[in-house]
């Protein structure tokens, strides 16, 4: 379209990930994953914050709705039929791991799992949308976790290395756009998923955080080397999740923290994969949280240096408040991801802070600070949805949310920022990461399941449906 500040060929689409969506949990030859072993609602932070969980998947005692998830395994095709009627460019899946090697160590892949993603593939090509992958997100092999220890152990580094270059190999001549971890920098909170460590294997110990976080970005620089030496052409990106944070007040103490903050959250994993070296205030995070000395192999710093990202892949979905100087308010907050409440914003029913500027100042911040092209690859609101007697839902409030988030990314291009597209999280329905639930909806398609898994498992379009068909049709000129 000729008004839009878009440019042509921008990727508009929608986001997903494997142990979310597929369900089909032990089906084609696929192995058990960290994410299998989560069960859902309040049971799950229970499991993340305990000393002493095994991994044990205890079906008799929980509910694991991601075992089923949509049974996206099954209805892909329709599924992708959905995404293509929107008219998705682009549509960002992640490949399960355990799909392509079930217990992570193996050295031959199961072929069903390379063939199911195939199949995938294909069927997205087939209605011209440009497939975006996640080679890990949330799920590495539950063996990985149970008998090596998660990412601390530097052996992942060769089995990663393995099944990278074993998708690679494979889809490079489909797919162009990868990301090498998800949200990558979340393991601060929530070490279970992303580095396979639950308490008892090595996580709240910082120097193991830190100690995988070391093994992934060599991980990622070799998924990297692999793509460039395929086909030069291929752009495979970090991914993070990214969360703008404010100064409580003018006080240059929380200023100060706030700047703290910004690096240990939202920069450390970003600067190290980006600029390929770890960044200058690295000394003053390992102090402040006991990190010691990292295992580094010889060669390792240089190969992060030789193979930076080509592209910043995040996830926004809030900003966040820093105020060290009142230990009430600091106090009064429970969430750890939303932190202390804005009196200037709105939450979701989740208390994620609505901030859409906050996204224009993210693409700000890190565009300029890294000057590569940015990808914003999960964003939306999660709700409970209401559906009347037809699966009809007006989620007026969804649009809303999307419409004051697009704008804002119009606003950051004029700003000169160089956005490569929009992926909104859970484009369909599916199983929440941080609640294991259902019922906290984020997408343009409504799926008939409850957090029982009780419901049809049928697909409905949503108000929000319509109305991203027309954002992409008019190329974001018609919010
Ligand atoms: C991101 C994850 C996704 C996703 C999303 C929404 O952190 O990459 O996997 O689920 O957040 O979070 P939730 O499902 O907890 O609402």
């Amino acid at each position: 379209m000729t008004n839009s500040v878009f440019p042509d060929g921008f990727l508009w689409g929608g986001a997903t990930a494997a142990n979310q969506l597929e369900g089909a949990f032990k089906e084609g030859g696929k192995g058990l994953s960290v994410a299998d072993a989560m069960p859902g609602g309040k049971a799950r932070l229970d499991v993340l914050s305990s000393d002493t969980f095994d991994w044990t998947i205890d079906e008799d005692k929980y509910i694991y709705p991601n075992h089923r998830g949509i049974d996206h395994y099954h209805h892909f095709k329709e599924d992708i039929a959905l995404f293509a009627k929107m008219g998705f460019k682009c549509y960002r899946f992640s490949i399960a791991w355990t799909r392509i090697f079930p217990k992570g160590d193996e050295t031959t892949p199961n072929e069903a799992g390379l063939v199911f993603y195939e199949q995938v593939i294909d069927e997205c090509v087939k209605h011209g949308i440009e497939p975006v992958i996640t080679i890990s997100h949330y799920e590495m092999p539950l063996h990985l976790a149970k008998e090596y220890g998660g990412w601390k152990n530097r052996e992942l580094i060769t089995f990663y290395e393995r099944y990278a270059k074993v998708v690679l190999e494979r889809f490079h001549s489909k797919v162009k756009y990868w990301m090498t971890f998800n949200e990558i920098n979340s393991a601060f909170h929530f070490p279970a998923l992303s580095q396979g460590m639950v308490k008892s294997t090595g996580a709240g110990d910082y120097h193991n955080v830190f100690q995988a976080w070391h093994n992934q970005f060599v991980a990622s620089s070799k998924a990297v080397k692999i793509g460039h030496e395929l086909n030069p052409e291929l752009q495979i990106g970090c991914m993070i999740i990214y969360a703008t944070t404010y100064s409580f007040d003018s006080n240059p103490v929380n200023q100060m923290a706030t700047i703290e903050q910004n690096q240990e959250m939202n920069f450390f994993c970003a600067d190290v994969q980006v600029r390929g070296e770890y960044p200058v205030y690295t000394k003053r995070i390992f102090d402040k949280y006991n990190v010691g000395e990292l295992d580094i192999a010889e060669g390792e710093l240089e190969l992060l240096k030789d193979y930076p990202v080509d592209y910043i892949g995040f996830s926004y979905y809030m900003s966040s408040v820093v105020n060290i100087t009142d230990e009430e308010a600091a106090k009064a907050s429970g969430n750890l991801l939303a932190g202390l409440k804005n009196p200037f914003l709105k939450a979701s029913e989740w208390g994620w802070q609505i901030d859409p500027v906050g996204l224009r100042i993210a693409l700000n911040e890190l565009y300029n600070r890294y000057e590569k092209p940015v990808f914003i690859v999960e964003n939306g609101l999660g709700a409970i949805d209401n559906v009347d007697e037809n699966f009809y839902v007006e989620d007026e409030y969804r649009i809303d949310y999307l419409r004051e988030h697009i704008e804002a990314m119009a606003d950051a291009i004029k700003d000169g920022v160089d956005i490569m597209g929009y992926t909104p999280w859970g484009c369909i329905d599916l199983v929440s990461a941080s609640t294991g639930e259902m019922s906290k909806r984020y997408g343009f398609i409504y799926v008939d399941l409850d957090d029982e898994g009780n419901g049809t498992g049928k697909r409905y379009e949503k108000k929000s449906f319509n109305w991203y068909k027309d954002v992409i049709a008019t190329n974001g000129s018609k919010l």
